[in-house]
């Protein structure tokens, strides 16, 4: 299984997914169109909330970062006046001096990301969907913002006009990405923003034709539940991007590659809507409100992509 996935809302999914299916079974391929590189460490916030989500070791309140990290070593920089604005706790800065000490010994992302996950003990497979350099980028009405200042710094509160993907035309779909789409049994996209979660994946040149590709074709869950996002910006994005802020919109967005989107009970009335998409809808309860309803959002992908789970582990 093959699952394209952003932040909070991919790992609550795909912590619900290796309740089904077996974790080395599972290929995650993420995004890092929200990497960073406060004080020069890589942070990579998308593929550490999957990774710390699925290794247990999540804050599931803010849903990424660690639970109970301490944060001296910030509290101690803006003590000496730096500014600190994103909030790195003590324990995930380790995080990012163990992945940037890679990076910086020539290693590409993606090894730095499997050796990551492999101390952390998770089975899953993690790629990054490029090992080169690509930053979402967003027109604002106070002009261009990188992702973590229009997210973090600004809270996501100015109106996004556009969005771009520095970088995206030179990437290189990271090694195993184009693989594990053409070879995986169902590909999964989760319930993620489609614009900055999923975007920055399927802007890297190959992946989105990888996809299109495929006999049998991808499913989606809808981030968009009742007119409102799950979580983040995804419903205030698709109003000023011009998009209907349903998941209509969503399977608009995908339906090149998807065969089937999951909706939330909320939005039945939808449904006809989409399959004039040419995308099926299926009609579940789609919130991940704790850890059952997330593995019974994951069987409901996976049998609309008409894949019986194993039962595995519970
Ligand atoms: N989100 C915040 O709202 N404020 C933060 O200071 C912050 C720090 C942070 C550090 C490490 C990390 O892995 C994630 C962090 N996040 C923070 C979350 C992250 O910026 C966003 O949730 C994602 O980039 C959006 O998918």
């Amino acid at each position: 299984v093959a699952v394209l996935a952003g932040g909070v809302g991919a790992a609550r999914f795909l912590h619900g997914l290796v309740r089904l299916v077996p974790a080395a079974d599972v290929t995650v391929i993420g995004n890092v169109g929200d990497d960073l590189e406060p004080y020069g460490l890589h942070v990579s916030p998308d593929i550490d909330t999957v990774l710390y989500t699925l290794a247990g070791l999540v804050d599931d309140e803010r849903g990424w970062g660690i639970r109970g990290d301490s944060a001296t070593a910030l509290e101690q920089a803006r003590a000496l006046g730096a500014e600190a604005w994103f909030w790195l706790g003590d324990r995930d800065l380790g995080m990012h001096l163990a992945r940037t000490e890679r990076l910086r010994a020539g290693e590409p992302l993606s090894a730095a990301t499997a050796a990551l996950t492999h101390a952390l003990g998770v089975e899953v497979t993690i790629l990054p969907a490029t090992d080169d350099r690509l930053r979402t980028m967003l027109a604002t009405p106070d002009g261009e913002l990188d992702f973590q200042t229009y997210y973090v710094r600004r809270q996501h509160r100015d109106d996004v006009l556009g969005i771009r993907f520095d970088g995206a035309d030179e990437a290189r779909p990271a090694p195993g990405v184009l693989a594990a789409l053409a070879g995986a049994d169902v590909v999964l996209v989760a319930p993620s923003n489609p614009f900055i979660s999923i975007g920055p994946i399927l802007a890297v040149p190959g992946i989105r034709e990888a996809l299109r590709a495929r006999a049998a074709r991808a499913v989606g869950v809808s981030p968009i539940v009742a007119g409102r996002a799950l979580r983040g910006p995804a419903a205030a994005m698709l109003r000023t991007l011009g998009h209907a802020q349903t998941p209509v919109a969503v399977a608009r967005l995908y339906r090149d590659f998807l065969g089937a989107l999951v909706i939330d009970e909320a939005d039945a009335g939808l449904a006809a809507a989409i399959e004039a998409e040419g995308v099926r809808a299926v009609v579940t309860d789609a919130v991940m409100r704790d850890a059952d309803a997330r593995r019974d959002v994951a069987a409901a992908a996976l049998a609309a992509a008409g894949f019986a789970p194993v039962g595995h582990a519970p």
